[in-house]
């Protein structure tokens, strides 16, 4: 399994920048060994999953009421006006299994929605997290059934023995499958799609492409929030590795990048800098950048694509008149 994983590949030896930026959600916390690593090679990048750190989550939930940041809410609205109609495509749900779950709040509003569902397997890294929704979730829902799995979402094993028989619908939202390149993107799919087993139904949230001028501002708002989370890298390699880097010696940088179709975000050294860390030293070319996260954004036909190349058949989507955002509903044959 340990192999199959896009994640835990990255940190360990210099490999692609792609694959080295990918993804949240790896469950070793060898931040040290991938620092160091990221660090060394020619283009410096570091993986996405180690800028959410508890700090660095709750930038991210900041970051989710901005107003330039449409992504969260217009997958709540979504969900919010087609829930009934999403549900009577599922009539048989009886398991429900979320991918990097996260706070677990857009899925009261599925649940609200899919009345039969009587399990519910959230997985995700952060222990506190998976607690947290454990206890707002029963709270709402008493005969709810909560199954937490602690582990990474791209390696999540195997299934716990209660839902084994049930018609399960798989959900992973707010895009963060945009984190993963095509070939990783395509690889978890085909994970997923063996975990869950035949029959199975799979809600994905992606975040469609769109004009510059609504794109570009989502990841450098006003406010700084997103200079703030990117910078936070920074300042837990300090807090966690012993690190000296200057915060304001490195300016955030989000830009589109048109050829691969994603939102990138850098750190940009301002000057000619050398860093410390671990008892090393990195050196920092003026204008020099850390690549820290890419973005990646599909049409809704690209989805379709995906899909049909990880071995699921699209069955429908959702969009919002603004065309901002998409949530697809994939089935594997019985
Ligand atoms: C959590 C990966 C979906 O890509 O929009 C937001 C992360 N980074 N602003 C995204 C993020 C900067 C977010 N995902």
């Amino acid at each position: 399994m340990r192999s199959r994983s896009p994640f835990r590949q990255a940190a360990a030896k210099p490999v692609p920048l792609d694959e080295r930026v990918s993804g949240p959600g790896a469950a070793d916390g060898d931040f040290a060994e991938a620092v160091l690593a990221g660090l060394s090679g020619a283009r410096k990048a570091i993986p996405s999953r180690f800028l959410y750190d508890a700090r660095g989550s709750e930038l991210f939930d900041e970051i989710t009421d901005l107003p330039e940041y449409y992504p969260t809410r217009t997958e709540i609205a979504l969900l919010q006006r087609y829930g009934a109609e999403i549900a009577a495509y599922l009539p048989e749900a009886t398991a429900l299994i979320e991918f990097g779950s996260g706070s677990s709040r857009k899925t009261a509003m599925l649940l609200e929605a899919l009345r039969r569902v009587s399990h519910y397997v959230p997985i995700d890294i952060e222990a506190s997290c998976l607690e947290q929704a454990r206890s707002s979730l029963i709270a709402r829902f008493p005969d709810l059934a909560v199954l937490p799995l602690i582990a990474d979402f791209t390696d999540a094993g195997t299934l716990p023995e209660a839902v084994a028989d049930a018609a399960k619908l798989g959900f992973f939202s707010g895009s963060t499958i945009g984190n993963l390149t095509y070939a990783e993107a395509r690889r978890f799919l085909r994970d997923a799609a063996a975990l869950l087993g035949p029959g199975a139904r799979f809600l994905v949230g992606v975040d469609l492409k769109k004009p510059l001028d609504i794109l570009l501002p989502a990841y450098n708002d006003a406010k700084g929030v997103t200079a703030d989370f990117n910078r936070n890298l920074l300042a837990r390699i300090n807090r966690e590795l012993g690190g000296d880097f200057d915060l304001s010696g490195f300016e955030h940088e989000a830009v589109y990048n048109e050829a691969e179709g994603r939102i990138e975000m850098h750190l940009v050294s301002r000057r000619a800098q050398t860093v410390e860390l671990l008892g090393r030293r990195f050196a920092f070319a003026e204008g020099e950048r850390i690549h820290t996260e890419n973005s990646h954004k599909y049409t809704a036909p690209e989805v379709r694509r995906l899909a049909a190349a990880s071995g699921w058949r699209h069955a429908a989507v959702w969009i919002n008149d603004d065309a901002l955002f998409s949530l697809h509903l994939l089935k594997l044959p019985d």
